[in-house]
């Protein structure tokens, strides 16, 4: 069961800092349309009600979520976004498949993030079942994409506060 302390679809909006001039890509998988289109709209209401605006938003839609670390390849050459959000669902079935997805979305999300310096944001779903999903998607476990946008916006506002203070220090 996720925690009042760890879900952070319940987060307190006063903390979040002001997302007005960050620039964001998401990638969305198609696969569980029904699924991830309720995270992109979560993540899409969230980084504007903290002052993105459309313009600084850029969509980019992937047949599955094995692709989602290609487009964000590809997303990531609009050097002006300051972060990319990686959307999808992989649902558990017969066979290993969702295992084989989800360890290379992880593994190449954190490359990602690593060669490019740029936040790279897991918001994958990695569920057992649909109602597992739905519970995650605006259900009674919150809304994944709420809280990717959430952590989209923290990482580069700390990205932000860290380049401010090597400025004060002389570097
Ligand atoms: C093939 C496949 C399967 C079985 N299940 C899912 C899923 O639950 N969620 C998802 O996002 N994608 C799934 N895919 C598609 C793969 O992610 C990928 O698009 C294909 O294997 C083609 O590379």
């Amino acid at each position: 069961m996720a925690s009042a302390l760890s879900n952070l679809s319940e987060y307190n909006e006063d903390n979040v800092p002001s997302a007005e001039k960050m620039a964001f890509g998401i990638v969305v998988a198609e696969w569980n349309r029904h699924i991830t289109k309720a995270l992109l709209d979560g993540c899409v209401q969230t980084l504007l009600r903290h002052g993105a605006t459309e313009d600084n938003l850029r969509i980019a839609q992937v047949p599955g979520s094995f692709e989602l670390t290609a487009g964000a390849t590809v997303l990531g050459t609009e050097l002006r976004l300051d972060a990319i959000i990686c959307l999808g669902c992989v649902i558990k079935g017969e066979t290993n498949h969702d295992e084989y997805i989800n360890h290379a979305v992880a593994t190449g999300l954190t490359q990602l993030g690593i060669q490019t310096g740029k936040p790279h944001i897991f918001g994958l779903l990695t569920v057992l079942n649909e109602q597992q999903a739905l519970d995650r998607a605006g259900g009674r476990h919150g809304n994944k994409g709420v809280e990717a946008a959430v952590t989209a916006i923290r990482m580069v506002a700390l990205k932000y506060a860290l380049r401010h203070d090597l400025r004060k220090i002389g570097f």
